[in-house]
């Protein structure tokens, strides 16, 4: 049995707010905005005490990059216009922003984290995967409680971070995958700790707007709004056709899948590559039809060097796409994602083909390049396939083999043949 996969998601609490409340504890339990410049640097009086710039008095077009939760509770929000939120909050304190600083205390609790758990996904300045299935006591049952072992873990990081940081707090939110995690880690903010696992889907995520899914923006959300669905229970009680039908091919499966929690992307580890790609600028622009051979010869080349590449460097790719780039400099990419994973230089050069037949390629070209993603080691995808296994319900993710449109009957000529093997 592979172990099952414990993921977590950490985000600190008011980040920037947090980490000036650090150095001006005075502030602790007010108002606080995040959003000022230099002329609203704190001044300290002689007597010793502090004196802040207030909101009411702010005049300009800036915007708030956060607030703390007692000016959230008037209303006041990141990305707000700092004038709006005067109006709102008029006594509230207004500070400069620190970037540095913040910077600063993104590395510390990251290094926090790292003591723990290695195998670490950054995700900006305030946020980060954890992959915690293999940290010792992970998996372990404490008491009655399956979920022992990982709560104390996640515990004993939330420690090391307050530690670290002197006094700040942050959120996780562990759950099978990142998905799931991204939405646990908000549900108890701040200070919160929430481990969820698929049984709790119903109760805990289903209730929630559809918009809390890391992937449906403003727009989708909209568009998922006119047809009548407003929360992730609605979406999760869609028939996937429908929602393939409505959404399209990709984003509607997607959808569904997400709804019912189902993800599993690796984390992406610092230092690992996302992707390989090759690609070369021609001498002269070539044209598919005229040049076709000597185009045939450089594409066949660019395939097997990112399949030397990939053996060289120990990975699979299981995404092969193209790139090209007209002699009007215009650029198109295609790609498409196999079942399986590969590091061979025929399926890479027969994909790359599948992908190219959906080009129009009536114009000369100026450069052409094969790109690899969805990255993984063969061990990685080894352990993928037993886990989807083990639990048939929580299986991999099929791959949706892009269907390549007909190219314009005009190019519909045997170009850039894939080699025969
Ligand atoms: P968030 O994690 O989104 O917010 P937060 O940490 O302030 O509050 P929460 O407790 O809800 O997590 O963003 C992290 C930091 O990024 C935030 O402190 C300030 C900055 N930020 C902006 O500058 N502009 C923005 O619109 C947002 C959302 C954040
Ligand atoms: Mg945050
Ligand atoms: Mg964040």
């Amino acid at each position: 049995m592979p172990p099952r996969r414990l993921i977590a998601h950490l985000d600190m609490d008011a980040f920037y707010a947090s980490v000036e409340l650090l150095r001006y504890p005075d502030l602790r339990g007010k108002p606080v905005v995040v959003g000022g410049g230099r002329r609203h640097q704190p001044e300290t009086l002689p007597d010793g005490t502090r004196r802040y710039s207030l909101l009411r008095d702010y005049t300009g077009r800036g915007v708030i990059t956060t607030s703390t939760y007692e000016a959230r509770a008037m209303g006041v929000f990141s990305a707000m216009g700092t004038m709006k939120a005067a109006a709102l909050a008029p006594n509230a304190v207004l500070l400069p922003v620190d970037f540095e600083q913040y910077r600063l205390y993104s590395r510390k609790f990251k290094a926090a984290v790292a003591e723990v758990a290695p195998v670490v996904e950054d995700r900006g300045i305030d946020e980060i995967y954890i992959d915690l299935t293999d940290v010792p006591g992970a998996q372990d049952t404490v008491g009655h409680d399956p979920l022992g072992g990982v709560r104390a873990l996640a515990l004993e990081i939330k420690n090391n971070v307050k530690r670290v940081t002197g006094g700040l707090t942050c959120s996780i939110g562990v759950t099978p995958n990142k998905l799931l995690s991204k939405i646990a880690s908000e549900l108890d903010k701040p200070d919160g700790l929430t481990v969820l696992t698929m049984e709790d889907l119903p109760t805990r995520v289903w209730p929630l707007a559809a918009r809390k899914i890391n992937g449906i923006g403003p727009k989708a959300a909209a568009k998922l709004a006119e047809l009548g669905i407003h929360t992730v229970g609605d979406i999760a009680q869609c028939e996937r056709d429908w929602l393939i039908e409505h959404c399209g091919r990709s984003y509607g499966a997607w959808l569904n899948d997400a709804a019912w929690g189902r993800d599993d992307r690796p984390l992406v580890t610092h230092g690992e590559p996302v992707s390989m790609s090759h690609e070369t600028t021609f001498d002269r622009d070539l044209h598919a039809k005229r040049d076709r051979a000597e185009l045939g010869e450089i594409f066949t080349q660019l395939c097997s060097q990112l399949a030397r590449d990939l053996t060289r460097k120990g990975y699979l790719a299981q995404t092969i796409g193209i790139k090209l780039r007209f002699d009007d400099f215009k650029s198109v990419t295609r790609d498409l994602t196999l079942p399986e994973p590969t590091a061979d230089a025929t399926t890479i050069r027969r994909a790359a083909g599948e992908c190219l037949k959906r080009v129009d390629l009536s114009r000369r070209l100026r450069l052409l390049g094969v790109r690899g993603g969805k990255l993984m080691t063969p061990g990685e995808w080894q352990a993928r396939l037993a886990r989807a296994a083990a639990a048939p319900s929580r299986r991999v993710k099929p791959a949706e083999k892009t269907v390549a449109q007909e190219p314009p009957a005009a190019y519909n000529l045997p170009l850039f043949e894939p080699p025969a093997d």
